[in-house]
């Protein structure tokens, strides 16, 4: 198998592809001027809950029918478009298989299944439930995890139950690695939206980071104009995405050798002088050592690691330095891949700093929110064990609360927790390789409550299962990101919740006052909330209702002022590119390169991402965008496939390295590439159901980041298996 001419036959198929898509993502929608030409309907402003970039909306209905959703064309999140799974998000209201009705696990002749029972029976349960486990083990034995706006109604109730952990696979199978990589260097993380500068750039770095197939809304409508108006791209990616097939640079590297990249791009910088001297000796800590260690790593060095040659190498990183400051190097999103993640994030915050980039234009701009106050409640109890203690042992430079950590302490004999809530998160198919996990976990708690708005694989982990209303039919807490211009948005019900669903806020509300934590929960209705908050800073609901998006002035520069010296939030006060931390911790003070595992003979990496038609498993079910993408594709580079006797449109199996077979679901060959989220096994997902493969269940090797304990994602291979039924 030859790989260089994997890559270049792969590149024509993407290059094929990535027009379309692109144009189809970006539609654009009408802006004011046509809303108000437009038939006589009711418009109610939204925020997407498609996926977490959150753009603002309305919401049209003509008659109480549905009729589309817009862009509100004064959000910096969207620009006036949403991408086409947004458009599409009137299916999470109209999706037939939604939850509609509370229910409860139950035995009858011999068999579990799940039966409805009211609201009342529901709650009363998981309330008597938890007063047990506090009698029996305590307060702090119940762990959630989540993802979206909801989880936090959630999260408050727990604390004030008196019990703090809650985790996110946004963070140990997303984002972690970066943000801990940059809040060693910096003392900040990146958070969300990504504060990168990409308007002002001229050049633009992007390492993984599929824009375009990832498709989060602004930051790929930057992208493109940051391109129309010249903008050098240097595309480091396996694979021709459609980011590649738009770049100046495309650099094919060798799957997992991006840290070799990194420092040889270093080396370069530093041996030819061109870092930003002033930048770096005013804010920075440990160029000395860093000059050092990075003065073996040649290109000559990383050629053979990385397959990219050393004037490629050399080329792009002096047209870095060329557009520097204003050149960003993106952190990327999902940094889960090889285990040394947090590593590699942290070899992408020292050449921004070598670059001058954070806090400059171009580089990375200075976040700043609303001042929003919380509403007034009382103060938390103190948890007699927290999250932290769980977790520091393993990770103590963890930010957040670890996914896989929660789940370990949640089985064996001395397990720590004793109940799981579960909020908008999908961990059979999140989590890499858990299943087996996630069934001895779940098998011997005390109590399993999923909130959910559709059947998904993990309600069928439940003891009872509480079914929330779409976002087009709740109120929610304000969109109130870090970014460029502060700004508030709201979600609002564009129409009734369906059956007997609920949002989550009530959930939390009517558990509270079952457990005499009324007091936390100090209104009868949401809006009482909003209305108040949204006071302090002077606005109201009533304003709220009819702009939906409320544009703030910032409290603070965009950039650092020329001549600043800036504090940074590190033990030194600087930049640290060495840092003492690490060391201490017993980790690699400055990044280290690790060759990858190779590819076993007869197999081939198994790589994954993003479409531009869904988000992760969650929108499989949705009628518009089932439509669009019923089914995942891998990409099988022709040779690949000749040499397995593969032809195109052949349905097939993929098996990976411990014999693990996906499912009996049909794939078509045209690569190794396979877009995650397919391949459910929840069988009330309609449309969903036994469509495509699962990429989580071939994930059984799974490296961890011994720094933040993040699940590395990408070391698994896979060969085919000819489906013969096809
Ligand atoms: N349409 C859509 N958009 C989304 C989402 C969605 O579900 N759907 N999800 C959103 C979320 S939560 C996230 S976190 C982001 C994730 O999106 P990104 O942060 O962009 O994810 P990556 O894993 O960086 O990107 C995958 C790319 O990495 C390449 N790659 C694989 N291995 C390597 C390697 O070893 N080195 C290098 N340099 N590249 C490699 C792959 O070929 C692929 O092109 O997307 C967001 N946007
Ligand atoms: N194998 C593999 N694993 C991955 C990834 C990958 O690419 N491959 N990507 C990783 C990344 S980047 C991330 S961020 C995580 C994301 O993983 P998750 O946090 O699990 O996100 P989703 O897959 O979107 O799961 C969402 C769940 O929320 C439910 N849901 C949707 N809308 C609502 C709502 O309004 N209310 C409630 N209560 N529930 C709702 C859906 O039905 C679904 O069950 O996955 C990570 N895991
Ligand atoms: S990027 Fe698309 S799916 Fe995500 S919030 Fe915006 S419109 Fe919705
Ligand atoms: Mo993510």
């Amino acid at each position: 198998m030859n790989r260089r001419e994997f890559i270049k036959l792969s590149a024509l198929l993407g290059a094929a592809g990535s027009a379309p898509w692109l144009l189809q993502a970006c539609a654009r929608t009408p802006g004011l001027s046509d809303l108000a030409t437009a038939a006589p309907a009711t418009t109610t402003p939204t925020v997407c809950n498609i996926c977490f970039w959150a753009c603002a909306g309305f919401v049209h209905q003509r008659d109480g029918v549905p009729w589309k959703i817009i862009g509100h064309p004064g959000d910096l999140h969207c620009e006036g478009r949403l991408c086409t799974r947004g458009t599409g998000g009137l299916g999470a209201y109209t999706d037939p298989d939604r939850l509609t009705t509370p229910l409860m696990r139950v035995e009858r002749n011999g068999e579990q299944t799940f039966e409805p029972v009211s609201w009342d029976e529901a709650l009363d349960f998981i309330a008597g439930r938890m007063r047990e486990i506090r009698d029996a083990h305590g307060a702090d034995r119940i762990a959630s995890f989540s993802h979206g706006s909801g989880g936090e109604y959630f999260r408050h109730l727990l604390r004030a139950f008196g019990s703090d952990a809650d985790a996110h696979p946004s963070y140990a199978q997303c984002r972690g690695p970066r943000e801990a990589g940059f809040e060693l260097t910096f003392g900040e993380g990146i958070g969300s939206p990504d504060r990168t500068d990409m308007a002002n750039s001229r050049c633009i770095v992007l390492i993984g980071s599929h824009l375009g197939e990832n498709l989060h809304n602004a930051q790929v409508q930057t992208f493109i104009q940051a391109i129309d108006r010249g903008a050098t791209v240097i595309v480091v990616d396996p694979r021709f995405s459609v980011a590649a097939g738009k770049a100046h640079h495309w650099l094919p590297i060798k799957p997992g050798t991006d840290i070799a990249l990194l420092l040889a791009w270093m080396n370069v910088i530093v041996t030819e002088g061109l870092y930003d001297v002033d930048y770096v000796q005013r804010h920075a800590y440990g160029f000395d050592s860093l000059a050092e260690h990075v003065r073996q790593f040649t290109p000559e060095w990383a050629y053979p690691e990385t397959g990219i040659e050393p004037a490629v190498i050399r080329g792009t990183a002096r047209a870095m330095a060329a557009a520097a400051p204003a050149t960003v190097v993106h952190p990327g999103r999902h940094v889960t891949w090889y285990g040394d993640d947090t590593q590699r994030s942290r070899a992408i915050a020292i050449l921004a700093a070598l670059l001058g980039s954070w806090g400059r234009q171009g580089g990375f701009y200075i976040p700043d929110k609303v001042p929003v106050p919380s509403f007034p409640a009382p103060d938390y109890p103190e948890p007699k064990s927290t999250w932290r203690d769980v977790t520091k042992d393993k990770y103590p430079l963890a930010h957040d609360a670890v996914t896989n950590v929660l789940i370990e302490a949640s089985q064996g004999e001395d397990a720590h927790y004793k109940a799981w809530f579960v909020y908008g998160t999908n961990l059979p198919i999140t989590m890499p390789g858990a299943r087996d996990m996630l069934k001895s976990a779940v098998e011997q708690l005390d109590l399993v409550v999923v909130v959910d708005v559709q059947p998904a694989e993990i309600t069928g982990y439940a003891d009872v299962i509480l079914p929330e209303c779409s976002y087009l039919e709740r109120y929610d807490s304000l969109r109130n990101s870090p970014e460029r211009e502060p700004s508030l948005a709201l979600r609002m019900p564009a129409f009734d919740p369906v059956g007997d669903s609920k949002p989550a806020w009530w959930m939390a509300k009517q558990l509270a006052e079952r457990l005499e934590l009324g007091a936390y929960f100090p209104y009868e209705d949401y809006t009482e909330v909003l209305d108040w908050q949204l006071k302090q800073v002077g606005s109201s609901l009533e304003e709220m209702q009819k702009i939906g998006v409320k544009r703030f002035p910032r409290r603070q520069p965009l950039y650092f002022a020329a001549g600043e010296t800036a504090a940074f939030r590190t033990p030194s006060g600087k930049i640290e590119l060495y840092s003492h931390t690490l060391a201490d911790h017993g980790h690699d003070p400055l990044p280290r390169y690790t060759r990858p595992q190779p590819v076993p003979d007869g197999f081939l990496r198994l790589n994954y991402g993003r479409v531009p038609a869904h988000t992760f498993g969650r929108t499989i079910n949705n009628p518009y965008l089932y439509e669009l993408m019923p089914e995942n594709l891998v990409w099988v580079n022709p040779a690949v496939a000749a040499d397995h006797g593969l032809e195109g449109g052949q349905y097939v199996r993929l098996k990976n390295q411990d014999g693990v077979v996906s499912g009996t679901e049909r794939i078509r060959p045209d690569s190794v590439y396979l877009p995650h989220g397919y391949g459910h096994n929840a069988n009330k997902l309609s449309l969903a159901h036994g469509r495509g493969a699962d990429d989580s269940s071939l994930m059984t090797n799974v490296p961890i980041d011994p720094i933040m304990g993040g699940t590395g994602m990408r070391a698994n291979f896979v060969t085919f298996v000819k489906e013969e039924t096809a």
